[in-house]
């Protein structure tokens, strides 16, 4: 199906439900499905729903529109609706041993579009969120430069600025589920992403500002923690894309995103974006530091370690239907997603509804931004058959993403990090979707 008229999606959704033709009105407002009908002609109509709350709806004038609501004064910071409150980052109670070392998902089976709001962006620290004071607070560039620099914030923010749409995510996203399917909720298979704007300066101004030395070919980033997170990142990923933010989605960096100034290396892993950025130094190889030799590889199959594996590889999801977004009723169904790479672009997405065997191409929808998050769509129907549905992206670099198979037969199932095979969700005779893995 191709994208139908508002006329045309609504026919189907009234054949499909069987209970919105236009000439059995009565009987549909009386199972208590809203439908903007004209109202005037309705009259004497009583209105019921299944839950009882008769009187906020059609024909009737509702409760809030009958008294006046609160005052301009009373939320000087706006917070969403009480009744999202559902809409919340989770944590996974056994990968949590201690609250200032743990991490908590994106709710991404709730999120529209692409960009992931400030209180939604997933969180990851190793020792706490810091609290740090802004006028306190310095960026040091030292080692193999010219100049030393010491930076106030004021400093900082005197620099032309550029802000820049990019997704952050861990690379131990999906980590739990190598050896078999064990989250049954998309929040807790692919919520250690987000995709936020960015505002802040090229890391390659300052350094340009520091003047790098000719043997300078890496930098090491650390942050003011106490965890003092650190990584090694090679020079050529600075001249190419890094940035130091200290604004998301138009206001300040929150606490936990690092405030008030992090690292950004766009697509890559994010351990790599160091937060609460306080110093620099050039060198001239890597420093083979704890996060990149303890932490952070990926253990092969034959007992090695694959190491400074930064790049986030090509990776989708489907978000509409998830375990937490069951079918809810037969006809039109919107199959929805996102899709992310590290290397650029999403070129394109396909679907598969029996497991991989055929496919067919979705639309992406939206922007499609280098290193951002990818929003694709199909207009589909479902009619109460089983499905084994999937997504499977490709970038414009022409990566694929692997099958778990593929992605078991290269790397084995000792990594934590970095699986990005093609995700499986199977639905069921009910429209209840199920995580499972295709082997
Ligand atoms: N200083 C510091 N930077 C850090 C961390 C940390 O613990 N300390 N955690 C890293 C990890 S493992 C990830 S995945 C990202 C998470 O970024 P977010 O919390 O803004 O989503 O921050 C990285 N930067
Ligand atoms: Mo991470």
């Amino acid at each position: 199906m191709n994208t139908p008229s508002t006329q045309q999606l609504l026919q189907t959704m009234q054949d499909a439900s069987g209970h919105l033709t236009t000439n059995d009105r009565r009987n549909f407002l009386r199972r208590g499905v809203s439908y903007v009908a004209g109202a005037a002609a309705l009259g004497g109509v009583s209105v019921t729903s299944a839950s009882g709350l008769t009187s906020n709806l059609p024909p009737n004038e509702p409760q809030w529109g009958r008294q006046l609501g609160t005052g301009v004064v009373e939320n000087p910071y706006g917070f969403p609706s009480r009744h999202e409150a559902q809409v919340v980052r989770r944590t996974v109670p056994w990968l949590t041993a201690e609250s200032i070392s743990s991490i908590s998902m994106s709710p991404i089976q709730d999120l529209k579009g692409i960009i992931t709001p400030n209180g939604l962006v997933f969180e990851r620290y190793h020792a706490g969120v810091p609290d740090i004071n802004p006028d306190e607070h310095r960026l040091m560039i030292h080692g193999l430069v010219d100049n030393p620099l010491i930076f106030t914030m004021e400093d900082l923010m005197r620099f032309p600025s550029v802000s820049e749409i990019k997704f952050i995510e861990c690379p131990a996203n999906g980590g739990m589920e190598w050896r078999g399917p064990q989250m049954e909720a998309l929040q807790f298979t692919h919520g250690m992403l987000s995709c936020c704007e960015w505002t802040g300066v090229p890391l390659k101004v300052l350094l340009d500002a520091a003047g790098v030395q000719t043997e300078g070919k890496w930098i090491l980033a650390e942050g003011a923690d106490g965890a003092h997170m650190s990584r090694s990142i090679p020079i050529e990923k600075i001249l190419d894309d890094t940035l130091v933010v200290y604004a998301q989605n138009g206001e300040m960096l929150r606490p936990e995103q690092g405030y008030p100034l992090r690292l950004l290396n766009p697509g890559w892993e994010g351990n790599t974006s160091i937060k609460w950025l306080r110093r620099i130094e050039v060198g001239d190889q890597p420093w083979h530091h704890r996060e990149e030799t303890s932490k952070y590889t990926d253990l092969m199959a034959d007992g090695r370690a694959r190491r400074f594996t930064f790049v986030q590889e090509c990776n989708s999801v489907i978000t509409n239907p998830c375990p937490e977004n069951p079918i809810r009723s037969k006809g039109f169904l919107e199959i929805e997603g996102i899709a992310w790479t590290g290397r650029g672009k999403v070129k394109g997405v396909d679907i598969s509804f029996d497991g991989g065997i055929s496919w067919r191409p979705a639309q992406l929808k939206g922007l499609v931004l280098d290193k951002a998050l990818t929003r694709f769509s199909l207009h589909s129907q479902w009619q109460g058959e089983p499905w084994l549905i999937q997504s499977r992206a490709y970038d414009e670099t022409g990566y694929v993403q692997p099958t778990l198979a593929q992605l078991r037969d290269q790397r084995g199932v000792n990594s934590i990090y970095h699986k990005n095979s093609i995700h499986t969700w199977q639905v069921g005779p009910t429209g209840e979707v199920k995580n499972v893995q295709i082997t």
